[in-house]
């Protein structure tokens, strides 16, 4: 009776639990192929709004967690049928920095020798399955999560524009330069754009320098919306965008890009309590080079020439 009643008690718990509101920042996986053992551990880490994923086997999870960068702790037992706790670590470990994601060893009490082995092989920490319900394990589940999320947090800043929040040069660098060089290899059509906001000086001068930021904004986020997932923007300089685009040929290129230039010339910006709209020129070079300073150099020269020909134009 008394145990029938427990099991009632823990499903009330767990069904209170699920509607719990929880932090999607705090997404953790454990592997643990005895339900039981999990059940508990999910149990104690949704009371802490921890949203928690339970795999039984192993090789399912390794799956999950590959294709959800979202995933910011993995916690697995040792043993379990296919792959162990180990093995599970070393691929993960493969894929995942660890400042991207933490692991955590788990194992029955007197299996102290697992220990060393999961360190070995990538985990950040080791814990015994009967400490759950120590404080100390949460505040080192904390303590790891916290320390992810900070530095992710710093590797944004660090790559992001803080007044458009499109990437900044560095990043684009980053990623572009293994771009360009898979491209240059296979012979891909690639295009680098220049795009600079024609007088902008005349807008700063006549509305204030908080209107001119609230227009680039604007022109950041048109540009943000119409490129595909597989393009790069960046700000270069003040009101000034790189555009990198792989697959994109010399011909559509310039078609794409007078689009562009149509839809920020043809935008009303709400700016304060102004409403205005600027033009752009842009600078396009398609005829791939192994340099990709060179391309954007190019480019830099079809902008100037754009410039020099009368503004809110695109030139090749
Ligand atoms: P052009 O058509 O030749 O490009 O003329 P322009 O006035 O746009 O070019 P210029 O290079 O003379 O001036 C760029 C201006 O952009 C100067 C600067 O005050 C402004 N600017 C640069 N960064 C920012 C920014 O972050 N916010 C604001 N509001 N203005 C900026
Ligand atoms: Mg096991
Ligand atoms: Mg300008
Ligand atoms: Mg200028
Ligand atoms: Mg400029």
């Amino acid at each position: 009776y008394v145990i029938k009643n427990d099991r009632y008690v823990i499903n009330e718990i767990v069904e209170t639990l699920t509607r719990l509101e929880r932090n999607p920042d705090n997404k953790i996986v454990i592997v643990e192929d005895s339900r039981t053992s999990a059940k508990l551990l999910q149990i104690l880490l949704r009371v802490h709004k921890y949203e928690v994923l339970h795999f039984t086997n192993p090789k399912e999870a390794f799956e999950y967690v590959k294709y959800h960068p979202d995933v910011k702790m993995v916690i697995t037992d040792y043993q379990m049928p296919g792959m162990d706790g180990c093995e599970l670590t070393r691929r993960l470990r493969r894929i995942y920095s660890k400042q991207e994601l933490a692991i955590l060893g788990m194992s029955g009490a007197g299996q102290t020798i697992m220990a060393a082995n999961f360190l070995k092989h990538g985990a950040d920490d080791f814990i015994i399955k009967q400490s759950f319900l120590a404080e100390e394990f949460y505040l080192r589940i904390n303590s790891y999560l916290d320390s992810l999320n900070t530095f992710q947090k710093l590797a944004t800043a660090a790559s992001f524009d803080y007044l458009t929040n499109v990437p900044n040069r560095r990043h684009f660098f980053e990623v572009v330069e293994a771009m360009h060089e898979s491209a240059w290899r296979h012979e891909t059509a690639v295009t680098c754009a220049m795009i600079d906001i024609d007088k902008f000086k005349a807008v700063n001068d006549t509305y204030g320098h908080s209107v001119g930021d609230a227009v680039l904004r604007e022109v950041a986020q048109i540009i943000k919306t119409s490129i595909r997932k597989s393009d790069v923007v960046a700000r270069f300089g003040g009101e000034e965008f790189c555009l990198y685009m792989n697959g994109m040929s010399s011909k559509n290129s310039m078609e794409y890009f007078d689009n562009l230039r149509e839809k920020i010339s043809d935008a009303i910006i709400d700016a304060e309590d102004h409403k205005l709209q600027v033009t752009v020129s842009i600078g396009i070079s398609s005829s791939i080079k192994y340099n990709l300073n060179d391309m954007i150099e190019d480019a830099d020269k079809a902008l100037y020439r754009a410039k020099e020909t009368g503004r809110n134009r695109v030139i090749e």
